[in-house]
C-alpha cells in the first residue's frame, strides 16, 4: 500500500520536473518580432547613410543588433517577397507577382509556413498590417468572414490591410472581417470597371484629390486618394490613411501585451512608406524631404513604440527583432508627392543602382537589423543573406525539424543571423523583371529575349535591368553596376546562368 503510494508520487514528481522543464524550454526560444516596412530602401535609414531624415529608433536597434550589409529581400516586388519569407519558397514557384485588392489567397493553405513552423514550436502568431497575398478563393464577399486567410496559413491573429494602401477595398479586416462595417451599408468591389453608386472616380472629380495620381490610381476617391480599383459601401468603415500608423502600431502593442507570457511570433507589416504617402500631421515636415521622408520618420516612431512596449513588459531582453523592408526604394510610384523634387543628396538605394521592380542591386537588397539583447553581440555583417532562408533558419532556432516538403528553397544561415558568422549563401537568387544571382562580389543578370518594357514601366523613376545580353558586375571594385565584364568573365557568366537553370528547375533547399 505504502509502496503504490510512493509510486504515485514518484511519477507525479517526474511528471512534474518534465513538464517543468519543456516549459523551460519553451520560455528560452525568444520572441520574435518581424518588422516589414514596405518600399524602405537600404539608403532609407539613417545607419545606413540618410540624409534628409532621421530614424533614431532603428539606428538604436542597430547600435543594440547586428546592421546588415548585403541582406536581400527574395524580390524587387511586395507579394513575391512576402510570399517566400511565410513560405521559404521562391514566389515564381507560387506564381505570386503583384496582386489585385480582391484576388485570391496564394498561398496553399496545406503549405506548412513559418507561422505555422513556430506554432508547433508552442509560438502565439500575429499578422498586423499590409497583407497583400489574397484573401478568399476567389469572388471575395467583403460582407461576411472572409477565408481562407492569415488563420488558414498560420496566424492565430491577424489585422489586415487587405492589399495594398493604393487598392481598394480601403478597410480594416481583423481576423478576416471588415471592422466597422455596417449591414445598411454593404461593400462592393470591383478591378475592372465602375460600380453604380461607388465612390466618385478620381480621373472625373480631380478637385476631391489631395494628392495628384497617374491614371493606374484615379478610380474610386475615399479620405480624399484615388486608388486602383472601385469601391462602393462600407463608409463606416473606411480607413483614414493619416491614421494607419496609430491604428496599427496600437494592434500590434496589444498584440504584445497579451502575450507577453508566452513567446509569440508577430510579423507587423506597415504601410509606409507605400504611396499613397499622407503622413500623419504629427509627423508632417518632420523631414527636409517632404511627404517621403516623413513618413519614414513615422515609421521610425513605429519602432520606437515597439521598443517601449517591449520594454514595459519585461520582455526586450529575449524578443529577437528583425527589421527589414519587401522591396527597394521607388519616388513615383504613381503619386505625386514631389518625392523627387525634394530628395536633395538624399539615396535612397544608398551606393546601389535601381529601385523596386529592378533586378539592379538596390531593388532587393534591404536594409536589414536584427537585435535580440539576450541572444547576439552588436555588431555589423555583410554576409549574403537572402529573407527566404529566415523560415529554415528560425526553425533551427527554435529547434523545430523541417519535412522534405516544408520551406522548398530557404537554408539554414542562423549563424550568420545571428551574427555568429559572416558566412552567407554561397549564391543567391534574385527576382524582378529580369532574375539577377549573386555569387560573392559578382552579380549576374540574365538576359530577357525581349527589351521590350511593360507599358506601365516606361514613365517611371525605374531602373529595370532589362538587357538583351548577360550583364555580369564586379560589386568589389563597381558597386553601381556600370560596367558589364560579362565579356570577359564567359566561365563566371556559365557558372551562375547555370546556377539560376537550377534554381528554375527545382527547389533548392537539400
Ligand atoms: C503596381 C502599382 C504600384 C504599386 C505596386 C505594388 C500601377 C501602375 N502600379 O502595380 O503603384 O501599388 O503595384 O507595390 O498600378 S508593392 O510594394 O505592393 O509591390
Ligand atoms: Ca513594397
Amino acid at each position: 500500500m505504502k509502496n503504490s503510494i510512493l509510486h504515485k508520487i514518484a511519477w507525479v514528481l517526474l511528471i512534474t520536473i518534465c513538464f517543468a522543464s519543456v516549459n523551460a524550454q519553451k520560455k528560452k526560444n525568444p520572441n520574435i518580432v518581424i518588422i516589414y516596412v514596405d518600399d524602405l530602401g537600404f539608403g532609407d535609414l539613417g545607419v545606413n547613410g540618410a540624409v534628409g531624415v532621421k530614424t533614431p529608433n532603428v539606428d538604436a536597434l542597430a547600435a543594440n543588433g547586428i546592421n546588415f550589409t548585403d541582406a536581400h529581400s527574395s524580390a524587387a516586388t511586395c507579394t513575391p517577397s512576402r510570399y517566400s519569407l511565410l513560405t521559404g519558397s521562391y514566389a515564381f514557384r507560387g506564381k505570386a507577382a503583384i496582386l489585385a485588392g480582391d484576388a485570391p489567397l496564394i498561398i496553399d493553405t496545406e503549405m506548412r509556413t513559418l507561422p505555422d513552423m513556430l506554432k508547433d514550436a508552442g509560438y502565439k502568431t500575429g499578422v498586423v498590417g499590409k497583407w497583400h497575398l489574397g484573401l478568399g478563393d476567389g469572388n471575395v464577399n467583403w460582407n461576411t468572414k472572409v477565408t481562407p486567410g492569415p488563420k488558414e496559413v498560420g496566424f492565430d491573429y491577424s489585422f489586415l490591410i487587405p492589399a495594398t494602401g493604393d487598392r481598394v477595398p480601403t478597410v480594416f479586416m481583423e481576423n478576416q472581417e471588415v471592422v466597422g462595417l455596417e449591414k445598411e451599408d454593404p461593400i462592393t468591389v470591383d478591378y475592372k470597371k465602375n460600380i453604380p453608386g461607388g465612390y466618385p472616380v478620381g480621373r472625373e472629380h480631380p478637385e476631391l484629390l489631395k494628392q495628384h495620381a497617374d491614371d493606374q490610381h484615379a478610380s474610386s476617391v475615399t479620405n480624399g486618394i484615388s486608388r486602383i480599383g472601385y469601391m462602393k459601401g462600407g463608409e463606416n468603415a473606411l480607413w483614414i490613411d493619416e491614421n494607419i500608423p496609430f491604428v496599427l502600431t496600437d494592434k500590434a502593442t496589444h498584440f504584445i501585451d497579451k502575450h507577453k507570457e508566452n513567446p509569440f511570433f508577430l510579423f507587423f507589416s506597415l504601410h509606409d512608406i507605400h504611396q499613397p504617402r499622407t503622413p500623419n500631421k504629427k509627423f508632417v515636415e518632420s523631414s527636409e524631404m517632404g511627404p517621403r521622408g516623413d513618413v519614414i520618420t513615422q515609421m521610425d516612431w513605429c519602432v520606437g513604440e515597439i521598443m517601449k512596449q517591449l520594454d514595459k513588459n519585461g520582455i526586450k531582453e529575449n524578443t529577437m527583432i528583425i527589421f527589414s523592408s519587401d522591396n527597394g526604394p521607388i519616388l513615383d510610384d504613381g503619386y505625386l508627392d514631389y518625392a523627387i523634387e525634394l530628395l536633395g543628396e538624399h539615396n535612397p538605394g544608398g551606393p546601389y543602382r535601381g529601385s523596386k521592380y529592378s533586378v539592379y542591386e538596390a531593388g532587393t537588397r534591404m536594409p536589414t537589423v536584427i537585435s535580440w539583447p539576450a541572444g547576439i553581440q552588436p555588431g555589423t555583417s555583410n554576409a549574403l543573406l537572402s529573407q527566404v532562408d529566415l523560415y529554415a533558419s528560425l526553425a533551427a532556432l527554435v529547434g523545430q525539424k523541417l519535412k522534405k516538403a516544408d520551406a522548398p528553397d530557404s537554408e539554414n544561415l542562423l549563424d550568420a543571423w545571428l551574427g555568429k558568422s559572416q558566412k552567407g549563401r554561397e549564391m543567391l537568387f534574385e527576382q524582378a523583371y529580369a532574375y539577377g544571382i549573386r555569387k560573392g562580389n559578382y552579380k549576374y543578370i540574365h538576359p530577357k529575349k525581349s527589351d521590350k518594357l511593360p507599358e506601365w514601366i516606361k514613365n517611371k523613376f525605374v531602373d529595370p535591368g532589362y538587357s538583351t545580353v548577360p550583364m555580369l558586375f564586379n560589386l568589389d571594385k563597381d558597386p553601381g553596376e556600370t560596367q558589364n565584364i560579362a565579356e570577359s568573365h564567359p566561365e563566371m557568366v556559365k557558372e551562375m546562368a547555370a546556377y539560376l537553370e537550377k534554381v528554375l528547375e527545382k527547389p533548392t533547399r537539400k
